[in-house]
């Protein structure tokens, strides 16, 4: 059964009861959700984590991202007043659980994530992943362009991500966008980063980047303009096209993500990135990602509870869709 036949009346399975079960009770699933084995083994929107972080070129530990997401997802409850929308009961929700990747061997681990990203994609499923560091955007897009042709990318992160290589490896944290660009998977004239910010190796970074086709929201830009100023930009370049949205959590000031491994000083709050996503909504988003959370540098979950609630967002966005598209 894919999601398109799946019967409309059919109610999707929701979270873990937790005037029955406490919150802080049984292992973690995001937002105590089932597990996709629990409902048939399909999900319209599968939430699936990638323990990987052979990619990074500074502090080590996204690897463990996925989990403290889950972890901190325990106290997300089914009904989301800022979108006016009941996710879970929307569309079927499910935790498709980690996607498990060569940690010695990156360019296996791109091989891997592509090939289960293809099997959720086919089974009908939107993706949202739980990273990770940013490495597994590229196999992501790929997948999602195999689907979907060339995608609108919107890009969340303190930085480019645009590198060419390090130490001569082309697939990093760094270059997932660059590569992504060379690939020909992404829709040029809808390529967008937000939240830009922090020391370059020079200027012909953001030649290079802008010759790509990237336009640059910087962090100062959305303290000057404001949220909805940049929101209204945004969604005029991404128009009706299948669109990505990729979150690297350091798009957050450290103050709100310090539990990450390249953190840079005067980055967006997490309301402001929470609002953000929200005026996406009715955005045509096939799948998305959140990454870059390492919980080892993180204090009282503060990082693992912004991206749990980032996730939840970009969630409800997909199952709005998922709703409406059987209705339509
Ligand atoms: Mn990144």
């Amino acid at each position: 059964m894919t999601a398109s036949d799946r019967e409309p009346t059919a109610s999707p399975v929701g979270p873990v009861d937790s005037s029955r079960v406490p919150r802080y009770a049984g292992p973690a699933t995001f937002a105590r959700l089932p597990r996709v084995d629990e409902v048939g083994g399909t999900a319209d929107v599968a939430v699936v984590g990638v323990p990987f972080d052979t990619g990074v070129s500074y502090r080590p530990g996204a690897r463990f991202g996925g989990n403290a997401i889950r972890e901190a997802s325990r106290l997300l409850r089914p009904y989301n007043p800022a979108q006016d929308a009941a996710p879970f009961a929307l569309a079927q929700v499910a935790d498709a659980g980690d996607i498990a990747a060569n940690p010695f061997n990156i360019n296996e681990a791109v091989e891997t994530v592509q090939a289960a990203a293809d099997d959720l994609l086919d089974s009908g499923s939107r993706l949202m992943t739980l990273g990770g560091d940013h490495t597994i955007a590229l196999p992501l897009l790929r997948s999602v362009a195999r689907k979907h042709g060339p995608v609108a990318l919107l890009h969340f992160d303190a930085h480019l991500d645009t590198w060419d290589t390090y130490f001569g490896a082309e697939y990093t944290h760094g270059t997932p966008f660059r590569r992504a660009v060379e690939e020909g998977i992404l829709d040029t004239a809808a390529l967008s980063h937000v939240g830009t910010r922090g020391p370059l190796y020079g200027k012909q970074d953001l030649d290079d980047d802008a010759k790509m086709g990237f336009g640059i929201v910087t962090s100062a830009d959305v303290m000057r303009r404001g949220v909805d100023e940049i929101t209204d930009q945004l969604r005029q370049r991404i128009g009706d096209r299948p669109l990505y949205i990729s979150i690297d959590i350091d798009v957050l000031d450290p103050a709100h993500a310090p539990g990450t491994g390249t953190p840079e000083a005067g980055g967006l709050t997490s309301r402001e990135l929470l609002e953000i996503v929200r005026g996406l909504a009715g955005c045509h988003l096939v799948s998305a990602d959140v990454v870059e959370v390492a919980p080892a540098y993180d204090h009282a979950e503060i990082t693992a509870v912004a991206a749990s609630h980032t996730a939840y967002e970009l969630t409800t966005i997909m199952a709005r869709q998922v709703a409406a598209s059987r209705t339509a």
